[in-house]
């Protein structure tokens, strides 16, 4: 072969490898694939494969099968897990001024909550992040949070007093609970359910969506519609992976991630719609009418906490917020 040959050669098969890079990235999350987590995660990754035209793929790891959501978020930092799809649990243990949307009764409904997260406050948290070693792409949703239990239908904190409660390993949502009269029992996602069915703790806390994927019927006998705090999500990025892609690829993982929250919503709409019929199937026992104005009432001396550590101007600029 000469010269020339060799060189074309070579030139061919570069090109070619080029061609057929292909990454694949692990996303993981808490739920399963098809659950709020799930359908938020495929769409964002058919959104990249389509976007990158086939050079990046992800694996999906769903029902916490890379770890409960603290090590996730440490394993997205460190680059051993490329991506997760994780609710603001533990992340403000990570990113301290994420803290601030976890406060009880904070947004008033859905409508607020995702103008919140998508406006300036929002976006400003999201990037926040990355001086702590996680790249947010979009915040997603896991949903307001109500509580279940085994003991006795929660109409009132008063009901809520002294029952064992799992929390996330969060400390807003603990100081928050505590004004309800609850025993708050932090614990990893993973740890839950066998919790529950033993007997450990006597309720939990989780959004519609999580409850139904969780299949938590078979351990709890009631629910309540508490609505007693909003809990995001996000989809973050290891920055090992971020800082190598092109500003282009940069604005399809991005606009995918965008895209995916909005679908991941629309589940979290679709499961609070039909999520309370199939507990009830289930043999749950459903509270619909709980005293929403003691429980805020309850709240309020923890928010001169709250206003000490975000600043009472924060709080009050997010309930401005129409
Ligand atoms: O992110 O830990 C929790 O209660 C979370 O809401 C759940 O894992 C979904």
């Amino acid at each position: 072969m000469n010269k020339t040959k060799l060189t074309i050669a070579t030139a061919a098969l570069l090109a070619g490898m080029a061609v057929n890079a292909e990454t694949i990235l692990k996303i993981g999350y808490s739920n399963a694939i098809n659950s709020h987590y799930g359908v938020g995660a495929v769409a964002f990754c058919d959104g990249v494969e389509k976007g990158t035209q086939g050079r990046y793929k992800c694996q999906q790891y769903p029902n916490n099968a890379l770890g409960g959501e603290r090590e996730m978020i440490e394993a997205v930092q460190i680059g051993t897990q490329d991506l997760a799809n994780v609710s603001t649990g533990p992340l403000g243990n990570f990113v301290p001024e994420v803290k601030v949307v976890d406060i009880p009764f904070l947004f008033r409904d859905y409508d607020h909550a995702r103008k919140v997260m998508d406006g300036p406050i929002g976006q400003d948290l999201l990037k926040k992040m990355t001086s702590k070693g996680v790249v947010g792409l979009a915040w997603t949703e896991n949903g307001f949070r109500h509580m279940t239990n085994s003991k006795r239908a929660i109409y009132t904190p008063d009901d809520a007093k002294g029952l064992k409660m799992r929390t996330m390993e969060n400390k807003v949502h603990m100081d928050g609970y505590k004004t309800f009269g609850i025993l708050p029992t932090p614990m990893a996602w993973p740890e839950v359910f066998g919790a529950l069915q033993q007997g450990t703790v006597d309720g939990q806390e989780n959004p519609i969506p999580v409850i139904l994927s969780g299949k938590l019927w078979q351990v709890q006998k009631h629910f309540s519609l508490t609505n007693h705090v909003y809990s995001p999500a996000a989809l973050i990025i290891s920055p090992a992976i971020w800082q190598k892609l092109s500003d282009t690829d940069k604005a399809v993982f991005v606009d995918a991630a965008k895209k995916a929250s909005v679908i991941q919503r629309k589940k979290v709409n679709d499961d609070e719609s039909n999520g309370i019929t199939q507990m009830e199937k289930e043999g749950m026992q459903v509270v619909k009418k709980v005293d929403g104005d003691a429980f805020r009432k309850a709240v309020t001396p923890a928010y001169a906490t709250f206003a000490k550590e975000f600043g009472a101007d924060k709080i009050a600029a997010i309930q401005a917020i129409k």
